[in-house]
Formats: C-alpha cells, structure tokens, sequence
C-alpha cells in the first residue's frame, strides 16, 4: 500500500515515507478510545501510526522505542494515574542514551483532581517530556506541536494543501 493510499481523512498526503509515531498507553491504564483517537489523529497529520494499546508494561515501551526509533512518542492516560505513571517512564526512557533526543509527548486527564497544577505540568517537563497535554488544552496545541517535527510543518502545509483549505 503506498503513502498516498493510508493516509487519512480528506487532504492526501504524498510521498513514500512517513515516518512513525508510537502512541501508546501505560501500565495502569486500561482506556482505549483516547488512543484510537490518537492513532486517527497523528494518522491525519501524515505519519504512520504504531498504536501499542492499553495496560503497555514499561519494559514495552522501552524496547519498542528502541527497535522502532520513531519520530515521536505519544503517551496517553485518561485514569486519573497519569502523572505519576508518566513520571516513571520518562526517566526510565530518559536514562537511555539513545532515547535522550526522542520527542516524547503526554496527555490526557492525567490527575484525579481535575486539570494538572502548574506544579505537576512542571515535574513533567522537567523529568523529560517535550510537552504536556492535559485535556484543558485541547488538540490544537498538539497539532502544533507535531508540525515542528523534522518534516511535520511541510505534513501540515501538504494536508491543508490537499483539503483544498
Ligand atoms: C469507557 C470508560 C471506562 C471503560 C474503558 C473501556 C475501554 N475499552 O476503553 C472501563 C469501564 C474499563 C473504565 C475503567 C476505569 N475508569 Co473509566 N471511563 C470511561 C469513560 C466513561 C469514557 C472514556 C472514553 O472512552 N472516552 C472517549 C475517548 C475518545 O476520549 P477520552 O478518553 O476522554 O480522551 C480524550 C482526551 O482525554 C484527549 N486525550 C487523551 N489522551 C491524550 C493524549 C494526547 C497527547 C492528547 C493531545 C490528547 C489526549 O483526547 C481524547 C479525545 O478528546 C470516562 C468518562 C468520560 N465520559 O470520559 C471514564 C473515566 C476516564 N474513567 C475513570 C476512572 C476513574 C476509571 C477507573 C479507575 C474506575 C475504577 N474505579 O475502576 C477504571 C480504571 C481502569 C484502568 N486500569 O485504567 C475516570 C478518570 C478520572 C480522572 N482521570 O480523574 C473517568 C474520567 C470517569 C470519571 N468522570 O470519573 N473506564
């Protein structure tokens, strides 16, 4: 199947290689709608889309993105555990030398008490994500966020393009 053929939605995005993203869930987290939206979404901004699922054990996680070397990683938790569960894997993702420069990215309601504070937002970055998405910030942001990506602002352009926007 070529690149023109998978991509998604009403813009065509062409040209053979697109590069991947994984999304992926963590440990605790059973929820599995958010990352059929996510995989539709980075889908749409023209990348391929490796979705590792639900309840995804750290040792998973580690080695996919090892064996993959995607373009991005995409972490999703809607349970209310995802601060903490994010927490634990970026360091573990970030003690690895090859994995220091990956773009990795979390969202979702990742605190049982509504939003993040700014504190927690904070520890995030800090450990090592690129950006944080809770759900107050909306898609928009991530859409941003991925069109700085090596090749992402010319995906977007291409997408538009092709919508006839
Ligand atoms: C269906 C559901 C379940 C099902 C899941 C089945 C399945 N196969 O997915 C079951 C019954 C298993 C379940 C279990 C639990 N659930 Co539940 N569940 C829901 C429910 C009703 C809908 C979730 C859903 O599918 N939404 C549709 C998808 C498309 O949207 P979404 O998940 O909201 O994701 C959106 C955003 O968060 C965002 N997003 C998500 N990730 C990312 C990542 C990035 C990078 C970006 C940009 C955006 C983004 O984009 C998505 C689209 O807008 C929600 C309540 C609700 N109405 O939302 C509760 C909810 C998520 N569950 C909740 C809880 C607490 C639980 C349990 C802990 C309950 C319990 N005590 O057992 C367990 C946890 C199990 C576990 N180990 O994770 C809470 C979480 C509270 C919190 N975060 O503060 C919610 C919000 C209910 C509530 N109001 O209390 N649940």
């Amino acid at each position: 199947m070529t690149g023109e053929a998978r991509a998604y939605g009403g813009g065509t995005v062409t040209g053979p290689h697109r590069p991947t993203v994984i999304v992926s869930s963590m440990a605790s987290d059973s929820h599995t709608w958010n990352l059929v939206y996510l995989e539709l979404l980075v889908g749409e901004l023209g990348f391929d889309v490796v979705n590792l699922g639900a309840c995804v054990p750290d040792e998973l996680l580690e080695s996919e993105c090892l064996s993959r070397r995607p373009a991005m990683l995409v972490l999703s938790s809607v349970n209310g555990h995802g601060h903490q569960d994010g927490l634990r894997v970026i360091q573990r993702l970030r003690a690895l030398e090859e994995l220091r420069e990956l773009p990795v990215v979390i969202g979702g309601k990742l605190g049982i008490g509504g939003g993040l504070t700014a504190e927690e937002t904070a520890q995030l970055l800090l450990a090592g994500f690129d950006a944080v998405f809770d759900d107050h910030q909306g898609a928009s942001s991530f859409r941003r966020f991925a069109a700085t990506l090596p090749g992402g602002a010319a995906r977007l352009s291409a997408r538009v393009e092709g919508a006839g926007a």
